[in-house]
């Protein structure tokens, strides 16, 4: 009988994409349930990191040539919104550059003067930047780089008022889709997401419903985090609900599964949330109460992920997961709907 040799199994992983090796990463706490844990050095940015910021919050990192890159939402000592670049070896210690990104825009465009809330998303070969831009009001303007020294300005997405515009990582059905949440120009007591294509980038059309606010911690309105992660099962959409209290509005997050070939249809949506503000940095600052997730990197090696999310409109925390086990806490929750 020929012996039974033990073939060292591979671990089963969900996610789809890159290995991300260096990946910050801390293990669950022990005595700790919670899928999103926090990183115990939190927060990882603060004002301190660029002279005359008054803060540095909802920010995007992903990981680039072995370490990683970021554009930051620095809030100065004008009241000033802008975006900087900023570097890191471990995605923890960050170096953010002192001036604002430079925007170049062709010469029938409308400036960039100032933005906030970006997301930074690798198609092929570039990295595009969404944000909520200042065009009569806030909108979705977008932008490419390759080495996030040079930024080219694409258009701006919708007339105002939107926020919350977050591209897809890859075209999907030959076009270029994009997460939104038409907004106001104010504080937007509303809100709900809708998806967007684009065969180029800079006409978007053929918009698709994808999920209202619903009752308990988004009940006021919701808005698309980070790029949509892919897995086997479909997309991982982290996302941010809003529910208010009589201290305001209260930013907490939660999470999707979307199709993977039809990304408006919803597979699964978290009735618990996924993380809330507790942390003192979460609960004090600029807003209070506000967490406010940007961008998630995941090694899809070991389905690790590393949420970056501002808190309280004034720094920046990282919170840890496991992309698998998200997956699976939504699908437990299908009797709650
Ligand atoms: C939203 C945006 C976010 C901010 C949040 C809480 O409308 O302005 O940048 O984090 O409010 O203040």
């Amino acid at each position: 009988m020929a012996s039974k040799k033990s073939v060292p199994q591979k671990k089963s992983t969900l996610s789809i994409g890159a290995a991300v090796p260096h990946l910050p990463w801390q293990e669950r706490p022990k005595g700790c349930a919670d899928i999103l844990w926090r990183y115990d050095s939190n927060p990882v940015i603060t004002a301190g990191n660029v002279k005359n910021a008054d803060a540095i919050s909802n920010s995007a990192a992903i990981a680039y040539k072995g370490g990683f890159v970021g554009v930051f939402r620095v809030d100065d000592n004008t009241r000033l919104f802008s975006l900087h670049t900023g570097w890191s070896k471990d995605g923890l210690s960050w170096k953010i550059e002192q001036t604002p990104i430079k925007f170049k825009v062709g010469k029938n465009q409308p400036p960039v003067v100032k933005g906030y809330d970006p997301r930074v998303c690798k198609i092929g070969d570039r990295y595009y930047v969404s944000w909520c831009n200042d065009f009569h009001g806030p909108t979705i303007g977008i932008a490419w780089t390759k080495d996030f020294k040079t930024y080219t300005f694409i258009e701006n997405a919708f007339v105002p008022f939107n926020r919350n515009g977050v591209l897809f990582p890859r075209k999907i059905n030959g076009r270029y889709m994009m997460l939104n949440r038409p907004s106001d120009p104010g504080q937007t007591a509303f809100g709900d997401i809708f998806l967007s294509q684009s065969k180029d980038l800079v006409f978007w059309g053929e918009h698709k419903f994808v999920m209202g606010r619903r009752r308990g911690w988004e009940k006021i309105k919701i808005g698309p985090g980070p790029v949509p992660i892919e897995t086997k099962e479909g997309w991982l959409l982290i996302y941010h609900g809003v529910f208010d209290s009589c201290n305001g509005f209260n930013y907490v997050m939660g999470a999707a599964l979307l199709d993977l070939n039809e990304p408006w249809k919803v597979k699964y949506r978290s009735r618990r949330y996924l993380l809330a503000p507790k942390a003192p940095y979460e609960l004090a600052g600029r807003v209070p109460n506000v967490v406010f997730p940007v961008a998630a990197i995941v090694d899809a090696a070991t389905d690790r992920l590393a949420v970056y999310y501002g808190a309280s409109d004034s720094v920046v925390g990282v919170a840890f997961g496991h992309v698998g086990e998200i997956i699976q806490w939504l699908k437990e929750q299908k009797d709650l709907d």
